[in-house]
């Protein structure tokens, strides 16, 4: 066992009433792993409530437990310790308020999250937070119960696109097939997490799909939603998360860019890249951050100002 993960384990023993949270913009890996870990820490019998910075995205109200989660505008009980997964400390919003003078544990798989203080187990290789969560489990001797394992497959199947994209290892199918054996239902959670959509979703993706534009040499494709059109649909920001892939279908295509502008004068900007190019990088480069082929970043600015700024980068990137 490394001694960043015995420090990790150490910690949640001694603990007695903990917080659990993740990043804004939740996604399935984060709130799978929150509801893991609070799983986990029930069954060493300490108190753990899961506080969320934002609202929940419809596709993963199917999650056992997520029901229970607490907004952290509602949040009045006193705890002594903090779990934070899937991110840095800072990513997760106005949660940070209420816990950053507390002990932190961090479990996270993020390059940019490598190097911080406090009690942190950080593994970029793993595919998802998930990962962490369940090896944490599993050297405490504990086997997940049907609920967890479906949390931590959501996790898996999350953040690996339906293990899809590169970052699926063979470390991430033996883990699912386990979480399988375990109860977790790969077809159910598919069908929550990618086959079912909100009509609107359909709506703006025919937008974006219809306003692609391609570079010349056809390696960089993008596309943008503007605010107006994002708001005159209610749909919850993370049902966006899935255009920008669209856009990396394209043959020949190794950089794709989704440009989501806001009301408040700034422009959201989702990078993904086939194999080559580390968007993170690039991502970084405009104060954003993120994994090799999948990043993000927010600039301020309209689209006219900022699609052609990126969309430099990522030329001068290949
Ligand atoms: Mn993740």
């Amino acid at each position: 066992m490394s001694p960043e993960l015995e420090r990790v384990i150490t910690a949640l023993q001694d603990g007695e009433r903990w917080l659990i949270t993740g990043h804004t913009h939740i996604d399935g890996d984060c709130l799978g792993s929150m509801l893991a870990v609070a799983w986990l820490l029930t069954k060493m019998g300490k108190e753990a409530f899961c506080v969320v910075p934002d609202e929940l995205p419809s596709c993963l109200a199917f999650l056992p437990g997520a029901d229970r989660l607490v907004r952290y505008d509602q949040w009045r009980e006193p705890f002594d310790r903090a779990v934070i997964v899937d991110c840095e400390p800072e990513r997760t919003g106005p949660v940070y308020d209420l816990i950053k003078d507390k002990t932190i544990v961090n479990i996270d798989h993020h390059q940019s999250n490598i190097d911080g203080p406090g009690i942190r187990w950080v593994v970029p290789s793993a595919a998802a937070a998930g990962e962490l969560v369940f090896r944490i489990i599993d050297q405490l001797d504990l086997e997940p119960d049907e609920a967890c394992a479906t949390c931590l497959y959501t996790a898996l199947m999350s953040d690996t696109g339906g293990f899809r994209f590169s970052n699926t290892s063979a470390d991430t199918l033996a883990i699912a097939s386990r979480l399988v054996e375990l109860g977790a239902s790969p077809a159910g959670i598919a069908q929550a997490l990618y086959e079912e959509r909100p009509f609107p979703y359909l709506l703006l993706l025919g937008h974006v799909l219809s306003s692609i534009s391609l570079d010349p040499s056809g390696r960089v494709a993008w596309s943008v939603l503007p605010g107006e059109l994002i708001e005159s649909y209610s749909l919850h920001p993370s049902d966006l998360d899935g255009f920008v892939h669209y856009l990396r279908m394209i043959k020949g295509v190794e950089i794709a860019i989704l440009f989501q502008s806001t009301l408040d004068g700034e422009v959201k900007v989702s990078l993904r890249s086939r194999e080559m190019v580390n968007v993170a990088d690039l991502a970084a480069q405009l104060g954003g951050g993120g994994h090799p082929r999948a990043a993000g970043c927010t600039l301020a600015g309209s689209l006219d100002q900022v699609v052609p700024k990126v969309t430099a980068l990522a030329l001068g990137s290949l």
